[in-house]
C-alpha cells in the first residue's frame, strides 16, 4: 500500500469543515478495506463518496472504502474524500498535517499531507460547485 499526493484543503475563512485527498496504490493481492482516516488537524472525520445525480453533487457518509487487489484509487474533489470536521483554525497554506489511514486488518498508515488553498489547486476551475 502506498499513499501519495496527500493534501488537506484549507477551510474557507469562517468555516471549520474541509476535506482531505490522496492517491492509494495497492501493492497487495488481497482487497484492502479502509475504515477511517484520522487527522491531527481535525476533531472528527468521515469517509465520504460523492455522486452526481442529474447535475446535482451530493456526498454521503460511507462506513469503509475497499481497494481491489493491485488497484489504484484517487480520493479527489467530486469523488471519494475524507471529510474533516472542527479543523484547527490555525492551519495555513504551506503547513502540513498528518493523516493516519486505519485499515480493517489493523494496519495504520501515516502520511504527511500538505495544506492547500483551493486557489493552489491547478484544476480548481473544473470543480463542480
Ligand atoms: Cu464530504
Amino acid at each position: 500500500m502506498t499513499v501519495s499526493d496527500a493534501y488537506v484543503r484549507l477551510p474557507v475563512p469562517g468555516q471549520t469543515m474541509t476535506a482531505a485527498f490522496f492517491r492509494l496504490q495497492s501493492t497487495s493481492d488481497e482487497p484492502l478495506v479502509l475504515n477511517r482516516v484520522s487527522c491531527g488537524c481535525a476533531q472528527r472525520t468521515e469517509l465520504h463518496a460523492s455522486t452526481n445525480a442529474n447535475g446535482i453533487m451530493k456526498m454521503r457518509k460511507q462506513s469503509s472504502f475497499t481497494l481491489a487487489p493491485g488497484a489504484r484509487a484517487d480520493f479527489a474533489p467530486g469523488d471519494w474524500h475524507v471529510m474533516l470536521f472542527d479543523v484547527d483554525t490555525s492551519l495555513r497554506s504551506s503547513d502540513t498535517a498528518e493523516l493516519i489511514l486505519h485499515f480493517a486488518d489493523g494496519e495504520t498508515v501515516p502520511v504527511t499531507a500538505s495544506i492547500k488553498s483551493v486557489f493552489d489547486e491547478p484544476d480548481h476551475k473544473h470543480h463542480h460547485h
